[in-house]
């Protein structure tokens, strides 16, 4: 039986990070065998260049920013199915549709050239979207002065995620304005039913879009 591929989406500061690990802490618990995965990946070569890019020791022009984050997906593509072939669950901490909302909100790209970039990539077989306003995110701790931090702006990215890529039958939208621990009781029973029902079914992983 394969790993079930979830993908936890938002804006910056909705607590997808916090969730992932919750979730990866109750899934071990529950004695499944579950990776967490974050986007972009900083370590890598593209990592790198993006991170310098974000945290605005370099610029770049928007397209070639997209196209790095899109690559930064691609090279871990082949390791994420096989990850997934070994039976692991993975949680994706952002994943294409970051990749789609920012570079088209943010940098006003063409939304169908942000999407074919992402044409391909393994399909997430559930996105959850983390549902804040960016005002209410950003008053949480506040944002750290990387690029794109500003309430205008994520307003903007939310736009794009849930008109452009909101998708009725892979996407729940879960009210993340709550604690850690009610959010985390709104996403749990979600993502157990996915992952038991991969235990009964065992379709191959789809590819986007
Ligand atoms: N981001 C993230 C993009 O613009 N494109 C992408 O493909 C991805 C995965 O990078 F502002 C943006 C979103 C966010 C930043 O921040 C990454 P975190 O805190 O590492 O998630």
């Amino acid at each position: 039986m394969r790993g079930v591929l979830l993908a936890l989406e938002g804006v910056d500061r909705c607590g997808k990070t916090t969730q992932a690990a919750r979730l990866a802490e109750t899934l071990r618990q529950r004695g499944h065998t579950v990776e967490t995965w974050r986007f972009p990946d900083r370590t890598t070569a593209t990592g790198k260049l993006l991170d310098a890019y974000l945290s605005r020791a370099a610029e770049m022009d928007g397209r070639v920013a997209h196209l790095l984050f899109s690559a930064n997906r691609w090279e871990k593509a082949d390791q994420l199915l096989r990850t997934l072939q070994r039976g692991v669950h993975v949680l994706l901490d952002r994943y294409a549709y970051s990749g789609v909302a920012f570079s088209a909100a943010v940098n006003q790209l063409d939304i169908d050239w942000c999407r074919a970039t992402e044409r391909g990539l393994p399909a997430p077989d559930r996105v959850f979207y983390l549902d804040v306003s960016p005002a209410a995110a950003a008053a949480r701790g506040g944002y750290g002065g990387e690029r794109y931090e500003s309430v205008p702006l994520q307003e903007q990215v939310r736009r794009v995620f849930l008109e452009h890529l909101y998708d009725a039958g892979r996407w729940h939208v879960v009210p993340a304005d709550g604690s850690v621990e009610q959010v985390h009781q709104q996403l749990l029973p979600l993502v157990l039913e996915c992952v038991e029902a991969a235990e009964h079914h065992n379709t191959p992983v789809g590819t986007l879009w």
